[in-house]
């Protein structure tokens, strides 16, 4: 039997972080070899931390798996839930619910980030292997519940139902207590998130990384598009605009109704620092929403999108901006607009799925044990 680490389930050669943290409670544990038959009776076998060995076993964790703990299973087989959480519709008891919503019918003009949720599960079982780097060992997969709730129910052909069918899904679980980190679809669908997040929030901080402010007028509440989301959002009064910023912005719009923005040329000029700076100088403690367009990164870096715009953020600017937002009251995200069909080579997913990723540890780290 080789040592593991009880935190990470690693065996104690491969644990960064205990490499990295001389704090981190890195104790001897036999590991252990489990027929896969029992674990997946049992469940949760990982919970205290799985070794490398025990890999050859794992599959299927979406629902043989506990509620915490890294995931082990070969990234190419097995049942796909985001970063191998839990798959369940019963969300009593999460800290973090990850939710799809696969509309892409308010696009401008490439339609296909319907396919995104699919895809950013998939791209994200190349994660969970390890705490995500660069949060001084903080491991949200371990030492917090998160679950896959799956995908909202709604009907293709009958769009106008489509943003109450968000609302009351988002609503539903926000009611339970967790927060929501949403896979989109096209941004249209972050406006009937916000409805739920402002009935129980009040106003909410936004942080919108975007190519576009999707300010773009619209008074016809029965227009459904992708562009003008945060127009009625502002409108509707749910966004703290003097609370708010956006990011990575390099379109031109006749009218931003007073919403701060941090264009990508200075984002570039200035340098992730400063931008998350702005950020927390911004939102101050107010519960702050983050919502993340794939297209505010460069098209280099995420050209499987609908409406991509050169010189965008690199995905290192924007990983670094995430990461320096740690503290910010961070209660919801999404990421939005991976429109995999554009993109051969899955990077666009991989980025969503690191977004996501991100987003779950903003949510969680101001609840972290210290
Ligand atoms: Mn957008």
């Amino acid at each position: 039997m080789r040592q593991v680490c009880r935190k990470t389930g690693l065996f104690k050669c491969h644990c960064t972080a205990r490499r990295l943290k001389d704090k981190h409670p890195c104790r001897v544990r036999a590991a252990p070899v489990l027929d896969p038959a029992v674990r997946a009776v049992s469940g949760g076998q990982n919970e205290g931390g799985m070794s490398l060995e025990d890999a050859k076993n794992e599959i299927d964790r979406a629902f043989t798996g506990g509620d915490r703990g890294l995931a082990y299973e070969n990234a190419f087989a097995g049942a796909l839930s985001f970063m191998r959480r839990r798959y369940t519709k019963d969300v009593t008891g999460a800290d973090l619910v990850v939710t799809g919503v696969p509309f892409d019918q308010s696009v401008t003009h490439r339609a296909g980030a319907r396919m995104g949720p699919r895809a950013i599960r998939e791209a994200s079982s190349l994660q969970p292997y390890d705490p995500p780097y660069g949060w001084d060992g903080f491991d949200p997969l371990s030492e917090f519940t998160i679950v896959d709730a799956g995908d909202v129910a709604f009907d293709y052909a009958h769009t106008p139902s489509l943003p109450g069918r968000v609302e009351a899904h988002i609503a539903g679980i926000l009611a339970c207590g967790p927060g929501t980190v949403t896979l989109g679809g096209d941004h249209f669908i972050t406006l009937p998130i916000l409805r739920a997040y402002a009935a129980k929030f009040g106003p909410m901080s936004v942080v919108q990384f975007d190519a576009h402010s999707d300010l773009w007028p619209d008074d016809d509440p029965d227009r459904i598009d992708h562009g003008t989301f945060m127009y009625k959002a502002v409108k509707e009064g749910l966004v703290d605009v003097n609370r708010s910023l956006q990011v990575g912005i390099r379109t031109e719009c006749a009218d931003y109704l007073g919403m701060p923005l941090i264009d990508a040329r200075t984002c570039h000029e200035k340098g992730a620092g400063f931008v998350a700076d702005e950020v927390k100088r911004r939102v101050g403690d107010h519960p702050t929403y983050v919502t993340f367009d794939i297209d505010g990164l460069d098209p280099a870096f995420a050209p499987g999108t609908g409406t991509p715009v050169w010189g965008g953020l690199a995905s290192w600017q924007a990983a670094a901006i995430l990461r320096d937002m740690a503290g910010v009251n961070v209660v919801g995200g999404d990421v939005v607009e991976v429109a995999p069909a554009y993109d051969t080579t899955g990077a666009t997913a991989i980025a969503g799925a690191h977004v996501a990723m991100e987003l779950c540890c903003l949510a969680l780290w101001n609840k972290r044990k210290k």
